[in-house]
């Protein structure tokens, strides 16, 4: 096998001094109340890559403090919103120019490519704000009614204080998707990263006090989800709160919603999204979405292609080719610009991705290729791949969220709709076939957010994103992602001697 040996450690970029640790409240980096730390893993040596203030109930009760202060009597949702958006754009040449030392953190502690951060990544966290700053002086209510009686208007408010709590996947990308809207609307936040990946939130909120975004608008508090992240969705004086994470941990946070003060939250949960492939498709191209769909980013992401659904006048071609490209596909260092995929986030992640595995011989799908652990250092899984898999097994429903594909074959276009919708998510699909009927049927049939047609993983800020079922509610990125940060006011005055 082609696989790089992870043996020696070789350095192949200077990795940063890590300067922020702290809790960032009210502008200033702070110890946490307790005092208490917490270490974050290299997923690559499984040494500590640093030791991190540990943010909990008491530590966000000051930050949601700073942020209602910031809103109740700051100058940052009273200005315009083209003064907002000139702070955002010089935030975004911020992050810009520290592109390599922000790549840096996310790949020490989250284990993604670094040259895939710095030239995708990175570039994609810094549209977000330009995308969102261009939108701040644009959004506004409407003029809904005007007769001889009655004119109406709405007037668009920022809804408050917002609660967001991210994952670790896409720590940077992640951090701007929901901060940008979220401060173009004029709002103030308390962001709780991922516990496994701190840092590069920490770097981007010290960015923001550089560029001018005013103390207490945001504040960032690290810390444990059941701790810090459990009492910004229960919190009496968070206005709303957006998370990304798991379909459990989605659940618990909309309860703690309801039972605390019925904050609107919104939800992009997991997914087991399915990539179907029709006879005739261009077998070898299909082959490399397949493979991207699934591997990229370790397949630790929300929309990866883990149901890979194939014609049957095309099977043994696809099959043959598909573990050609796995066999192929590099497993190394991450900072190694040779390499594909870099080691799972954590131990956790880790140990969850190689019990599907082991799940997924039990079950009786047969194992192409793959299967185990690469080295004995660092969170390393091969690229893995299952036959004979249906949507009965487990490895067919769970979101695995690792580098493990489950191949199906198919007969007719009306089997593979009932089979890729066999599923409790509904978060993207992949269809790849030149049949514009096909096509257009099945994009309509599928249940699922977000519909990739002879592509795979194209994202785009303008492009709604988000899930149907149990992939949760709500949309990221476009214009949706602005409104859900404001609040709608309907305003109804008599006039008097109207004209008409
Ligand atoms: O997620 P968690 P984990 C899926 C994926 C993965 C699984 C578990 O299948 O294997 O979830 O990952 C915070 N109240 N996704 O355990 O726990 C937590 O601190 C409030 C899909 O890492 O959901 C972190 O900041 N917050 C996904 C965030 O929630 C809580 C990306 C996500 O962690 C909390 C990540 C609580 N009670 C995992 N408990 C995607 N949609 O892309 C935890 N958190």
């Amino acid at each position: 096998s082609s696989h790089l040996s992870n043996g020696e450690a070789k350095s192949f970029v200077e990795i940063p001094t890590i300067k922020f640790t702290k809790l960032f409240i009210n502008g200033n980096f702070v110890d946490s109340i307790s005092g208490k730390t917490f270490e974050s893993i290299d997923p690559r040596t499984e040494e500590v890559a640093a030791r991190i203030a540990e943010g909990t109930k008491e530590d966000v009760d000051v930050a949601v403090k700073a942020a209602r202060d910031a809103f109740d009597f700051g100058p940052w949702p009273r200005l315009p919103g083209a003064e907002r958006a000139k702070i955002m754009m010089k935030w975004a040449d911020m992050v810009e120019e520290n592109m390599e030392q922000i790549a840096a953190l996310d790949t020490i502690e989250c284990g993604k490519l670094y040259h895939w951060s710095k030239a995708a990544e990175i570039p994609q966290a810094v549209a977000a704000l330009w995308y969102y700053a261009g939108a701040a002086d644009k959004v506004h209510g409407d003029v809904l009614k005007m007769n001889k009686e009655f004119q109406a208007y709405t007037l668009l408010e920022p809804i408050g204080v917002v609660g967001l709590i991210i994952p670790w996947n896409f720590p940077t990308f992640m951090f701007f998707s929901k901060v940008a809207p979220c401060i173009a609307a004029g709002c103030t936040m308390v962001l709780k990263p991922a516990e496994q990946t701190s840092l590069s939130a920490l770097f981007c909120a010290h960015l923001a006090k550089l560029a001018g975004v005013p103390d207490g608008v945001l504040n960032v508090v690290p810390g444990f989800g059941s701790t810090a992240g459990a009492a910004i969705s229960s919190h009496m004086d968070i206005d709303a709160v957006s998370f990304t994470g798991s379909t459990v941990v989605g659940r618990e946070v909309m309860k703690a919603a309801a039972m605390s003060n019925l904050k609107p939250v919104t939800l992009e949960l997991g997914g087991k999204s399915p990539l179907i492939i029709f006879n005739d498709a261009d077998v070898d191209k299909a082959a490399e979405l397949a493979i991207g769909g699934i591997m990229f980013n370790k397949g630790e992401i929300c929309v990866a292609g883990s149901r890979v659904y194939v014609q049957e006048g095309i099977y043994n071609e696809f099959e043959k080719k598909l573990v050609e490209k796995a066999k192929a596909w590099v497993l190394g260092d991450p900072f190694d610009p040779k390499v594909h995929q870099g080691p799972q986030v954590d131990k956790k992640q880790f140990e969850k991705v190689i019990s599907y595995i082991e799940h997924g011989k039990r079950e009786g799908a047969t194992l192409l290729t793959g299967g185990k652990r690469m080295g004995n250092k660092g969170y390393y899984i091969e690229p893995t791949i299952f036959a004979n898999v249906n949507e009965d097994m487990l490895i067919a429903q769970d979101e695995i969220f690792g580098p493990v594909l489950c191949l199906m074959k198919f007969r007719t276009m009306e089997e593979a709709i009932e089979r890729a919708n066999k599923s409790r998510y509904g978060l993207a699909a992949g269809l790849v076939t030149k049949n514009l009927d096909i096509a257009n049927t099945m994009s309509r049939s599928i249940k699922a957010g977000t519909i990739w047609i002879n592509c795979y993983l194209v994202f785009s800020l303008d492009c709604p994103y988000g899930g149907y079922k149990m992939s949760g509610f709500g949309r990221e990125f476009g214009m949706e992602a602005i409104h859900k940060y404001f609040q709608i006011k309907s305003v109804i005055t008599p006039i008097y001697n109207s004209p008409w």
